[in-house]
């Protein structure tokens, strides 16, 4: 549900990274953070305990390109991956027009993603959303580390649908970061297919016709993007 305000010509987009506690979730927001031009975005608001787990989440609002005359602003939020804190991840998840899932690719990690996918599901149906419809990245973090299952293992085991648009990264090096965020917001353009012709204000997070977001089969609106997306929809080979 992309909030757009005509009189300054600006869409705002909500996306969540989601995904098991120290699975790369604060690490992709502070690579961007790092290397994003300071004058396009705005500080970096971590609520960290000691151990530096996020105790709340992570905020972030970034300026990027041009979309059809209008600005894109987003706001990047993190939830706290730990069981415990699942009112935090429903309230962060409140509005959100599109969902990174970082998957910790360690095979030790393997139940912790599985349980925190399907707690995504869960949350996003109880306000009414459904993640075969929502603009969603499945990253697959940590491809640097030794004991990782491959990314076919991790599909099946998740249960990831065919189709769904996915990124290999290394976030503590910035491999795939930047790739990940622009996919995702693609995606949730493509669901704006016309801004000047939306409400003032929050719209409808399902458009009508919109049901293919999920899966890049209907091609996103690159023509009037100024972002361009490298390998939208496939898992890049890790050192591309
Ligand atoms: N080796 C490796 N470590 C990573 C990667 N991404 C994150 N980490 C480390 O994993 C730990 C947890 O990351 P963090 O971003 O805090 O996880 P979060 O709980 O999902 O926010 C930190 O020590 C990171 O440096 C990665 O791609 N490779
Ligand atoms: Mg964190």
């Amino acid at each position: 549900m992309p909030v757009v305000q005509h009189a300054v010509r600006e869409i705002l987009l909500k996306i969540v990274y989601y995904g098991p506690g120290l699975g790369g979730k604060t690490t992709n927001l502070r690579h961007l953070h790092a290397n994003t031009r300071a004058d396009l975005r705005g500080k970096l608001l971590s609520l960290d305990t000691e151990t530096e787990r996020t105790l709340f989440f992570d905020f972030m609002p970034v300026h990027l390109g041009q979309y059809k005359g209008y600005t894109i602003r987003l706001h990047l939020c993190t939830v706290p991956g730990q069981i415990a804190y699942d009112k935090t991840r429903r309230l962060v998840l409140r509005n959100v027009d599109g969902v990174v899932f970082v998957v910790d690719s360690q095979r030790a990690a393997l139940d912790l993603n599985f349980d925190s996918i399907r707690n995504l599901e869960e949350n996003l149906l109880l306000q009414g959303d459904d993640v075969n419809v929502l603009p969603l990245v499945i990253q697959y973090n940590k491809r640097d580390l030794p004991d990782v299952l491959s990314i076919e293992e991790l599909r099946t085991e998740l249960s990831v649908p065919h189709g769904v648009a996915e990124v290999a990264a290394s976030a503590v090096n910035g491999q795939g970061v930047f790739e990940t965020l622009k996919l995702i917001t693609k995606l949730c353009l493509s669901l704006v297919a016309d801004p000047a012709t939306l409400p003032e204000g929050r719209t409808p997070s399902i458009l009508p016709g919109a049901r293919a977001s999920m899966y890049p089969v209907g091609r996103p609106p690159s023509s009037q993007m100024s972002i361009p997306i490298p390998g939208a929809g496939r898992v890049p080979k890790f050192d591309e």
